[in-house]
């Protein structure tokens, strides 16, 4: 049962910390997981913990881009599995996506606790299992590199969140359209991505599957001109002016 009060102003980042803690606790996410949260958090009160206008438009791009790729790939590190299991199974329905497990932090004990959430939460097909179809992703050192053949390896989209930055420039290097979460706009995850939403996980994952939904009754071109609309680098400045507005307002509050 949760410790955290209903009427706590911050309760629901402190309900979120609590997942992640619980994740901890059942084997999912890394000690350096917690970590990665923490940096998380601190971004996310700068955000004032809401999902910013920029977020919902890189939200839109990125269910446009996903509709319209032949083999668009989830992949699941220790942070997602404990933070929105339920979501990563939603979105790869609602977008005919693919599931692989990718540790940072690799452990192979970790690895099956993560498999077996995903499951429980409705997961049919989980890639990144089996090693005899895992090959090596070129230019990276990380564990990371050690990718499914007929999932990451082969997707045209690559759906990362909570990244490090080496992967992602690697993706890119390859050719795949990366799409990210990450609360830190300032991140090489973030901008090295094709489409960054910039925005809690916990809050985005579920305004993506909404909006994939939605925009799966649309056509090709218009999923095109989407995507094409788009511009990354603006976003992430746009967001930074969101950041700045927001501390400007609570500051003048305080
Ligand atoms: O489970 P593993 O072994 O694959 O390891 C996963 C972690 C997250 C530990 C690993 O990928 C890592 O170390 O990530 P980084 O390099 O710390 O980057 C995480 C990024 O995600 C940072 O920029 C954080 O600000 C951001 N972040 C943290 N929590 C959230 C978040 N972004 C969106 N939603 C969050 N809840």
């Amino acid at each position: 049962m949760s410790l955290i009060p209903k009427s706590h102003p911050r309760a629901k980042s402190l309900l979120i910390r609590e997942k992640l803690v619980s994740g901890f606790d059942r084997g999912l996410v890394a000690k350096e997981g917690l970590l990665a949260h923490g940096r998380g958090e601190a971004f996310d009160y700068l955000l004032g913990e809401k999902t910013r206008k920029t977020a919902k438009l890189a939200i839109r791009a990125s269910a446009a881009q996903i509709l319209l790729a032949d083999l668009p790939v989830i992949s699941v590190n220790g942070n997602i599995a404990a933070l929105c299991p339920k979501e990563v199974v939603r979105l790869a329905n609602a977008s005919r996506a693919k599931i692989e497990v990718n540790l940072f932090y690799a452990n192979a004990k970790r690895r099956r606790n993560i498999i077996n959430t995903l499951k429980k939460n409705g997961a049919k097909e989980i890639l990144g299992i089996n090693s005899s179809s895992s090959t090596i992703l070129p230019g990276l050192d990380s564990a990371r590199r050690i990718v499914d053949k007929n999932g990451i390896f082969a997707a045209d989209v690559v759906i990362v969140p909570l990244e490090d930055g080496d992967r992602t420039i690697a993706l890119r290097k390859i050719g795949k359209k990366v799409i990210t979460f990450d609360l830190n706009p300032l991140s090489r995850t973030s901008q090295t991505a094709n489409i960054t939403i910039i925005d809690n996980v916990t809050r985005a994952m579920g305004l993506l599957i909404v909006e994939c939904r939605n925009l799966s009754k649309k056509n090709k071109r218009i999923l095109e001109k989407i995507v094409n609309d788009f511009d990354n680098k603006k976003n992430i400045s746009d967001n930074i002016i969101e950041i700045r507005d927001n501390l400007t307002r609570r500051s003048c509050i305080a």
